[in-house]
């Protein structure tokens, strides 16, 4: 008999959540089992991630779905991505999981490009240079781990080895080790010899949808868990959300998955790795079904949560949109892809810092530097558009923002003025949605991704923001360009 409940486990590194989702009467209809924070601690003079920590909230997850009356079920895992776990022959961790923020990548790029030009690496794996990318990593990581490892897993892979005892690499967060060849479809042997690592250290690439099988018995009896028979979905968050974005086929559109990270970009049958692609610095991650997700990371609303930390969490997000929206727009001009904002000690000093050097008003108030932030996070996300456009010569119509960023009303409304694009916002939990797409596709509920995402606009009701500005937006590109980027235009 079909399992009727699917559950997804969606990690995100902010949060966490276990969602029960099934079909009643033709919708999809969600259940939010358990909620916990996440985010990784430093120690040492290095961020890690409590990889136990959050292997227990599944199994707490897990135990409150069978306390919910859920008896059997499918389930699915996904996290962030590039983060990685070595494992010995008997499956214990070599080492702590760093977190992707740790300084010790600062000087990786350039050590790897030494060996391997940068042209070499874009084209084999078409993957955008970011300093933490697994690829990086693993060149800086201690060389005796490196050779102790028997297997090198990703976070997700290893919390589904912790449930079933299975060995995979799934390939959507495989891919954002900037280790997967785009051509030979495995990873590439000149960057495993580059790191001094054989391809049997990493496990079978699996695609999503394959099943891998029952949760361990011991754990089963231990913790009395449902019979959960685990699917690997498409394990990387973003592989996942984009999965989960309400598009209708007739419509060309863009995703901006708007959570700790912005990531922006079309849906593509095959990878760009073009000049042009690299210099815009595109990432080609794979996507569930043969697909690539042809986008940019742009570091996203990660700067609220830190701006939130130095205010000592007195304000919630709902509050900075509030206060933001009665500060006046576009005061000033800070370029946030710049390293610096990736792990500064404090947020707002670093926010204050650019502006002062670049000659600009300083942002003060709590309001004032959310403001700055959300204006200039529309002009990225615009630019991102315009060189989608140009780089895949299609048009986009409408840009859906999913994740939780869907709630900045502000933020939509301001990334609809600037790009000049339609904008529909939500679902909010579209990475637990298209975890659970691919659950039910394998058991066979749903044909196809077609098929889920028409479920999924059945099912909730996105709003769409119009551009209310119609004129202005080049000359805050422009501006942008000028005093952001030191340069002239708007590219
Ligand atoms: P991740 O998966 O990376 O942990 P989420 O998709 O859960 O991230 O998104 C978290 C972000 O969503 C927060 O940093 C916050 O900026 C935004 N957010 C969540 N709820 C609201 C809200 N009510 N109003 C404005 N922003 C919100
Ligand atoms: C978003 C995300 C993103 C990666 C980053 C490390 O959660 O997975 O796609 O680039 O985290």
């Amino acid at each position: 008999q079909a399992v009727e409940n699917h559950i997804a486990v969606d990690i995100g590194a902010s949060s966490g959540r276990l969602v029960w989702g099934r079909v009643v009467d033709g919708r999809l209809s969600l259940t939010e089992i358990h909620r916990f924070a996440n985010g990784f601690a430093e120690r040492n003079g290095h961020c890690y991630w409590n990889i136990d920590y959050l292997f227990e909230q599944v199994l707490i997850g897990l135990q409150k779905a069978k306390s919910m009356g859920i008896s059997a079920c499918t389930l699915g895992i996904d996290t962030w991505a590039v983060d990685y776990v070595l494992l010995d022959r008997e499956g214990k961790r070599v080492h702590e999981v760093y977190a992707y923020r740790d300084e010790r990548t600062r000087d990786a790029v350039e050590i790897v490009k030494r060996q391997l030009s940068a042209r070499e690496i874009y084209e084999k794996t078409g993957i955008q240079f970011q300093k933490f990318n697994t690829l990086f990593q693993l060149a800086v990581h201690d060389p005796a781990e490196l050779k102790q490892a028997d297997k090198i897993l990703l976070v997700p892979d290893y919390l589904t080895f912790l449930l079933t005892g299975k060995l995979v690499n799934e390939v959507t967060n495989a891919s954002t080790t900037q280790l997967l060849n785009l051509h030979t479809k495995d990873f590439d042997e000149d960057l495993l010899r580059l790191l001094s690592l054989s391809r049997s250290q990493f496990a079978e690439l699996v695609q999503p949808g394959t099943v891998l099988g029952e949760i361990s018995q011991s754990l089963r009896e231990k913790y009395d868990l449902p019979d959960c028979k685990v699917i690997v979905v498409a394990t990387h968050d973003t592989a996942s959300a984009v999965l989960g974005v309400p598009a209708d086929q007739e419509e060309p559109f863009a995703y901006l998955s708007s959570g700790t990270w912005s990531l922006i970009g079309v849906e593509m049958p095959r990878p760009i790795h073009d000049e042009r692609a690299q210099s815009s610095n595109f990432a080609n991650e794979w996507g569930a079904y043969h697909t690539y997700r042809f986008l940019k990371n742009i570091m996203g609303l990660w700067l609220i949560q830190e701006v939130q930390r130095s205010y000592q969490e007195q304000i919630s997000f709902a509050e900075f949109v509030e206060l933001a929206g009665r500060e006046q727009a576009f005061r000033y001009y800070v370029d946030f892809t710049d390293d610096r904002f990736l792990h500064p000690p404090d947020m707002v000093k670093e926010i204050q810092a650019y502006c002062e050097e670049s000659g600009q008003e300083v942002p003060g108030t709590p309001g004032e530097v959310a403001r700055c932030i959300y204006d200039n996070l529309a002009i990225l996300y615009a630019l991102a558009v315009k060189e989608l456009e140009a780089i895949t010569g299609n048009m986009i119509t409408v840009i859906h923002i999913v994740g939780g960023g869907s709630n900045n009303e502000l933020l939509c409304q301001l990334t609809a003025d600037v790009s000049g694009k339609k904008v529909i916002a939500g679902p909010t939990e579209s990475t637990a949605m298209g975890n659970l797409l691919v659950q039910m596709i394998a058991s066979q509920k749903l044909k196809d991704v077609q098929e889920g995402r028409r479920l999924i606009r059945q099912s909730f009701l996105g709003k769409t923001y119009w551009p209310q500005e119609r004129t202005g937006q080049e000359s805050r590109l422009e501006a942008f360009a000028r005093i952001a980027r030191g340069g002239t235009g708007g590219g």
